[in-house]
């Protein structure tokens, strides 16, 4: 497995491969690598030729008062994850590799920024387009492969690469859960034992709203506040937002009559978790 730190030497490799009429994946991380990351890279090992992963701690999509320190740092063992599953090349650039002194350009996705995540974390989704659109213009994947986990961060990129002609293909892998269904993420370490019991109320309450759907509850108005009072029985839960919208549209929706993103945020302690789930009409 080859590591790279610097761009010109991933791109060394990508022209080398694409010479070769290699099909590139490509999967994004910010390490801390779990299930959840490696699934999406098993997936882009059965859809590619060739395999590259980032890890890069993204500091412009982290507000001033959150977690950019603090992200948990594990490169070792990184490593040898994405060995374990047969990932081709690493790119581990550092901060000033992807910004240096004078960088100043951003990319910024309208009318689908502002809701969820993005009201609570008004520049997060400007930084998560402006590196991404950085690593795919370095890495010229042809299919880059996102989580459902993060379902507004995917359907921003989506839009991203639609309305910028970006060429390529974004896939989307599924959730990845804990066995007693915690969504897996990087910061779930942070969690003390309590606190990780007490989170396991996110995926309760949106299964309540997959049970309500299928038995035929269509007023979403009455699915998303279910799922609000599931949530609010956990004391430990101290919830950001409950949304339901259209998906992958993200536009307000009163009525169960096609996909709906129920997307849920709450603090355990000073830990923010999300998850989320996707509803259906019943019978469909
Ligand atoms: P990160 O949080 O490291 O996640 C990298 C990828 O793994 C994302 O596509 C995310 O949706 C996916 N992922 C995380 N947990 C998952 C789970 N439990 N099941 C399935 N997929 C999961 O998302 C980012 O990094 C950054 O914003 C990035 C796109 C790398 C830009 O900096």
């Amino acid at each position: 497995m080859k590591i790279f730190e610097k761009v010109a030497d991933v791109r060394e490799f990508v022209t080398n491969a694409k010479r070769q009429g290699k099909v590139i994946g490509f999967v994004p991380t910010m390490g801390a690598l779990h299930e959840g990351h490696l699934t999406l890279m098993r997936e882009a090992k059965k859809q590619c030729d060739v395999v590259i992963v980032s890890i890069f701690v993204n500091p412009t999509q982290f507000g001033p008062n959150e977690d950019y320190a603090a992200y948990p740092r594990t490169w070792q063992q990184d490593l040898e994850l994405c060995q374990s599953v047969g990932v081709d090349a690493v790119l581990h650039p550092d901060k000033d590799e992807m910004y240096p002194e004078d960088w100043g350009t951003w990319v910024e996705v309208e009318g689908l920024t502002g809701v969820l995540c993005g009201r609570s974390r008004p520049t997060h989704f400007r930084g998560v387009t402006t590196v991404v659109t950085k690593l795919f213009n370095i890495v010229q994947p042809d299919k880059a492969f996102f989580g459902q986990k993060d379902a507004q961060q995917v359907v921003v990129l989506m839009k991203m690469v639609r309305d910028l002609n970006m060429p390529l293909e974004i896939v989307v892998v599924p959730i990845v859960r804990d066995e007693d269904g915690l969504a897996k993420s990087s910061r779930n370490g942070y969690l003390t034992a309590e606190q990780r019991k007490a989170a396991l109320v996110l995926r309760r309450a949106l299964n309540r709203a997959d049970v309500l759907a299928r038995q035929g509850e269509s007023n979403v108005d009455f699915i998303q506040s279910a799922v609000r009072a599931c949530i609010e029985l956990e004391p430990l839960a101290d919830i950001d937002y409950v949304e339901a919208y259209t998906f992958p549209g993200l536009q307000p929706v009163t009525e169960l009559q096609q996909k709906v993103l129920i997307a849920v945020a709450a603090k355990f302690g000073t830990t923010r978790l999300i998850d989320n789930i996707i509803i259906e009409p019943a019978g469909r």
